[in-house]
């Protein structure tokens, strides 16, 4: 497959799928579902549903198009040694990390809340990223993994749109990478937020990334396949 023609905002963008990864951030229990992390912050987790669905979209496009997929997951280890304190600390939650939940301990890693929603399981040979942060770059090995995939554009999803896919993406575009937020395939806690969130991004003539949505990426992929 050749460059395919992306529908974006503030303008078109040209990709080769070979040099493309799909990065779906953050679609686990611990934010998607009742009982987990989201839920202790005072969220409904409700409204993240709606990236469900486009994420689901993009994954099915990205999978037949041969596209590598990453899949990230916010998390700590159990003794919580790489939570810096004033991650711990902060804010008033119900409970804090590392704190008994019915899905687990909250945001820690093996722990029920921590895996990814069963809708959205990474299939086998995808890339699961473990990151401790907001941004899927810090403290991971997602820059060797892009380096070694020759990945020059990244197609970021998932949750939530002005927390860990803002940070991926800033991070993203700092490191040279042409990032896209698949728009329909973000959400937030916070409508509001998501709605700006996206703005930001594509404001100033992209000033550090592109805005499509699911129907425009798979559309685009099937098009290019089928020519
Ligand atoms: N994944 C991610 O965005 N982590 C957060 O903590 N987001 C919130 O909006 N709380």
């Amino acid at each position: 497959m050749s460059e395919v023609q992306l529908p974006a905002e503030p303008a078109p963008l040209g990709f080769d799928p070979a040099r493309t990864a799909v990065v779906i951030i953050d679609m686990q229990r611990d934010f998607l579902e009742p009982g987990g992390f989201g839920e202790t912050l005072g969220n409904d987790v409700s409204l993240l549903q709606a990236a469900v669905v486009p994420c689901q979209t993009v994954l099915a496009a990205a999978r037949a198009a041969g596209m590598l997929v990453i899949h990230t997951r916010e998390g700590h280890r159990a003794d919580l040694s790489d939570a810096p304190p004033a991650k711990i600390a902060r804010g008033a939650p119900s409970k804090r990390i590392g704190d008994p939940g019915p899905m687990g301990r909250i945001l820690i890693r093996g722990e029920p809340g921590h895996d990814i929603v069963a809708s959205l399981y990474p299939a086998p040979g995808e890339v699961v990223l473990d990151k401790p942060g907001k941004g899927a770059f810090h403290q991971t090995d997602l820059a060797q993994i892009l380096q070694n995939g020759g990945i020059d554009t990244l197609m970021v999803c998932g949750v939530t749109t002005e927390v860990c896919v803002h940070t991926t993406i800033r991070e993203g575009n700092d490191r040279g990478y042409r990032c896209v937020a698949i728009g329909d395939a973000c959400a937030s806690y916070f409508p509001e937020f998501h709605r700006v969130g996206l703005e930001m991004i594509k404001a100033q003539g992209g000033i550090f990334g592109w805005v499509s949505d699911s129907a425009c990426l798979a559309g685009a992929l099937a098009a290019a396949k089928a020519a």
